[in-house]
Formats: structure tokens, sequence, C-alpha cells
């Protein structure tokens, strides 16, 4: 077989953002595009010695465009002198099963060939990202020198070799890279089991127990059907859209309350099963639903650390945990109570890495619906599941009655984000320097009864690797403890989206103020949030585009 150098010239916007490089599927159908990114991480992660003996992890969520990705990728690891690639079978795998994978087998890394929650389809979007060898995401550090090469990259190189047939499991070769085809479903499942009380949940299904698991037509079906259905028994239906199609049937496999809104319906009529979940794109993000009860993604990690004992995996207690900027502060009292550290980072999984193989954590989670534990290093939509079943299984309470319980110990924590999306890149950066600039002025004012406390630009020291990332949201903190957060999202493919995340906190003391409507809740801090960014007048927008 021969390796050919191909030549090619830089392409504009190859930047990766919160998670890997995401763009149109046809900007990176262009000839070349995906290739020159390949290439740059390639070239940004090259040992001295190469990758002569090196394994990569090789999968994605089976969106519009992988099957040809696949091949391209195959053909540049073969020319760049890997060894061995593991090919999920079809091309299927996890972003959780991925993380798994590449430190379950000492592999180097693992390329995701993945747009998450994003559309797919022809017009939809697509995705990659590489995960390192402790199986996370690509430190800041990692993905810099990616961009930087890819504004001056002029040729790449790929092996002239016939494609692999992905649906074949075993061995094949790209010149003399092996290729091993595998089912990512078994190792995945084997992690669980070694995580979760099976016997106990098997149990919970035994009695009558009831859910509805929507995998949105993405990568989750299978795993789904392999462990509820196949492993803990329960029946036949209870996953939902279980086959990855790779335009998700044309819905939006992002898991939250509009999207995932035929399983919200169902879980808030008198129909609902005990338990109603949903999984993205890419498997690592989780939506849950109990009976009439939605559980905010900030509430659900708050809960599922103050119930981790009631896994096996987690008996002991936690080590600490760790929750992004602009999630709720729900956790941090769960922590305080708890007597362990918790750790404020900036938005994207990556940030998390460090802490958790310092062993300084064991849980960690986000506003946008991701948690997960030290068990990979990604988040983990069916483990937050199956941890969620555990707690049924021990409580043997509905969802309502120990988020209600949680709250009568806690406090609440109100909490919304409203998104403006493809907004006009120039008026998004206007608005948030419009917010910056008032700072000084703001703190110490008082509006109606709430009184600025601080206002600051977020800066993240890493206390493990003593980087720091700077511009990571901008906060303005009020003294009963609400805040507003405004941030640039880092995944959307048009545009700019501005986030702005809005937060109140009732103590325990004030039960009558719990449980109301969430938006009339904060409608104060709403009007405040869009006073102080002037969104309005800078953007053209009235009202954002999804509150959720
Ligand atoms: C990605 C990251 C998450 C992060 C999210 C934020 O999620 O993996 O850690 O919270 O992006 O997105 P944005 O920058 O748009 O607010 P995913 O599930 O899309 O990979």
């Amino acid at each position: 077989m021969i390796i050919q150098t191909i030549d090619t010239t830089p392409f504009s916007g190859q930047k990766p953002g919160t998670s890997g490089l995401r763009k149109k599927v046809t900007e990176f159908a262009q000839p070349h595009y995906l290739a020159n990114f390949v290439a740059c991480i390639f070239a940004a992660v090259k040992p001295a010695e190469g990758f002569a003996g090196k394994t990569l992890v090789l999968g994605g969520d089976g969106r519009y465009f992988n099957p040809e990705a696949l091949q391209i990728i195959l053909k540049m690891a073969a020319a760049q002198g890997f060894a061995r690639v593991l090919l999920a079978q079809n091309g299927i795998l996890s972003t959780p099963a991925a993380s798994h994978l590449i430190r379950l087998n000492q592999a180097f890394g693992g390329l995701v060939l993945s747009a998450s929650h994003n559309e797919g389809g022809p017009n939809g979007d697509f995705g990659i990202k590489f995960n390192c060898a402790n199986g996370g995401p690509a430190p800041e550090k990692i993905t810099d020198a990616i961009y930087a090469l890819t504004t001056s990259i002029t040729s790449y190189q790929i092996m002239d070799a016939p494609d692999v047939d992905p649906s074949q499991l075993g061995r094949q070769f790209v010149g003399e890279m092996v290729v091993e085809v595998i089912d990512s479903v078994v190792d995945y499942v084997a992690l669980m089991e070694q995580l979760f009380d099976f016997e106990a949940l098997r149990g919970l299904f035994a009695s009558g127990f009831t859910m509805k698991f929507d995998a949105m037509s993405a990568v989750t079906g299978p795993y789904a059907h392999a462990i509820f259905e196949n492993a803990l028994g329960a029946p036949l239906g209870t996953v939902l859209n279980g086959k990855p199609l790779p335009d998700f049937g044309g819905h939006h496999p992002d898991p939250n309350i509009v999207h995932a809104k035929a399983l919200y319906d169902l879980m808030m009529s008198e129909h609902a099963p005990d338990f109603g979940a949903a999984s993205d794109g890419d498997g690592d993000r989780n939506l849950i639903i109990g009976k009439g009860m939605f559980v905010a993604p900030s509430d659900s990690l708050a809960l599922l650390a103050a119930n981790a004992t009631c896994a096996p995996a987690y008996a002991k207690g936690l080590a600490g945990v760790a929750r992004s900027m602009p999630t709720s502060m729900a956790v941090d009292r769960v922590a305080e109570k708890l007597g362990v550290p918790c750790f404020e980072t900036p938005t994207g999984w990556k940030f998390f890495g460090n802490l958790l193989d310092a062993g300084q954590i064991t849980f960690c989670g986000e506003e946008s619906a991701g948690a997960s534990s030290d068990h990979i290093r990604e988040k983990d939509g069916l483990w937050a599941v199956l941890l969620w079943l555990s707690i049924l299984a021990v409580r043997r309470q509905s969802v309502r009655d120990i988020v209600l319980a949680h709250w009568a110990i806690y406090g609440q924590n109100y909490y919304t984000r409203h998104d403006y999306e493809a907004v006009d890149t120039q008026a998004a950066n206007q608005v948030m320097q419009h917010i910056e600039s008032q700072f000084s002025a703001l703190v110490g004012q008082q509006f109606g009864s709430l009184t600025v406390s601080a206002a600051d630009n977020f800066s993240y020291h890493d206390s493990i690797d003593g980087s720091v990332s700077h511009n990571q949201g901008l906060r303005i903190a009020f003294e009963c403890g609400s805040r507003i957060v405004y941030r640039l999202s880092g995944t959307g493919t048009s545009g700019a989206t501005i986030r702005i995340y809005i937060e109140r906190f009732e103590s325990t003391q004030n039960q009558a103020r719990h449980n109301l409507e969430t938006q009339a809740a904060l409608a104060d801090l709403i009007a405040l949030a869009r006073q102080f960014s002037n969104i309005q007048a800078l953007t053209g927008r009235a009202e954002p585009s999804a509150i959720t």
C-alpha cells in the first residue's frame, strides 16, 4: 500500500469549541476539510517516538457523514503508523463508551464523530473530537495547538487502501495497521454492572416499576436495549426510538423538555410510567422526569451526590464534587453537608479531567444535562439513569417525593437558562462588552430587593496543572445568593448563541416560596438580566429562542 501526500490549503474557522470541532455537514464534506482537521489533530498529539505500537479508538453517533469520515480517518491513521484501531461495529460508539474503551485498552486516545445534541442529516451538523489516554476530552493546550496547525497546514498523508467493512466483527487491515471491529456495547454494559447492583435493579423492575427511555433515534439505543430490557428485565418497549438513524428521524437529539416533548407530555399525563429518561445524540447527556415532575439537571446533580451511597460503587461516599460555573449552586449545599470539597470549573467537560485524575472529585456535572463520575472521563447519560434507578430501588419513593424531600433539607435553587440562538456574532460580542463595561458601577447598587454584591469575568485557575483559562463567562452575584451569568456558547454552528443563566435560592425556612412556577419565581432577575445586557436593542431580539 502506498502512503500518499496530498497538497492542501488551510481552511479558516477550524477552531475547536467547547467540545471539538462542529460545523455543518456541507462544510465537513468539502474535499480535504475533514482530512485537514484530522491531520492537525495527529500533528498536535504526536509523541516524539511516533504512533508505532499505539492504539486509537474510533466511532461516532451514527449521524450523517459518519461512514465516509470513518474510512478517511482509518487511512490517515494507517499513514501515521498507528499499530491498531479499535473500531466500533458500524461506527456506533457513544461518547461515554469511547472514554471507557480508551481507558480499558490503554489506548493512545480516540476520535469520536459526533455533534452531540445538534441536529443531523445532510443539512445538519457534524463534529469530531479527540479524547486523550485518560479517556477525557483534549485539554485547552491541545485544542489551541490543533487550531494553530489548521491555520498553516499545507499537506496531509493518507494510505491508498481499500475501505474497511465496519459491519464485520473481527480483524481487518489497512496496510499494516490492524483494524479490530468490536461490539462496543459489551464492555460498556460490563462497566455498568461493576458500578451498580443489577440484581437490585432487576428486583425494581420485577416489582412492577415502569419506565420509558427515549434514545431519540441516536447512539444510546443499542446500549439501552442491552441494559434495561435484556439485563434488567424491563419489558420490551421500555426503550423508545432505539434504532440509531443518520438523521435522528428528523428530530433534534437534545434531551430537554423542548426536544423530548413527547416523553415530557407522557410523563405529565395520567398514563405516565414511574420514571422517564432520555439521552442525546452521542449518549453523554441525560434527561430525568418523574411522574408529573421534571428534574432540572442542576438539581439532578445535587440529588445524585446526596444519594450516591445507594449504588455499590459509591457506598464509601464521595471524595469531592465539581460543577461548571453556570450550573446552579444546589450541589454546593450537598457538598457542604457531606463535608467534601466542591470545585467550580468553566463550561466544558475537559475542565473536570485533572480533578478526576487527581482523585479530588468523584462526581461532576453541568447545567447542560451532563453528569458523571470517576468511572470514565466523559459525562454519561445512561450512568445517570442507572444511578437514579439505584436511588429509586433503595428509597422506594416517587421521583417527586425524593425531589421535594431534597428541597426541604437543602433549600431550592430556582434556575432557568434563556438562549438567544443564531445571533449576529458582532452583536453578541457587543452584548458581552456592554455587560462587562458596567461591572464596577453595578456592584453595591440596589434593584428592588436585590443588591449586587459582585461582578466579574470568570477565570479558572487549575490547581493541578497551574493553567489559567480566562473569559469563561460574566457573573453578576446578588447578596441573597441569586446570580445572573452570561456566556457565549461554544457548540453552535450558525452565528453566535448567547446563554443567560438565572438562579435564585430559597432557603428551607421559606417553604411557602417552594415549588413556584420557575419563570414566575425568577421574573425580577430575568428583567434585570435583560436590562443589564441591553439585549433587545443590541440584537433586535425581544425574547429568547429557547427557555429551559
Ligand atoms: C459540550 C460539552 C459540555 C458543555 C456543553 C456546553 O456538550 O461537552 O461539557 O457543557 O458543550 O455547550 P455550550 O458551549 O453550547 O453552552 P455536548 O453534549 O454538546 O458535547
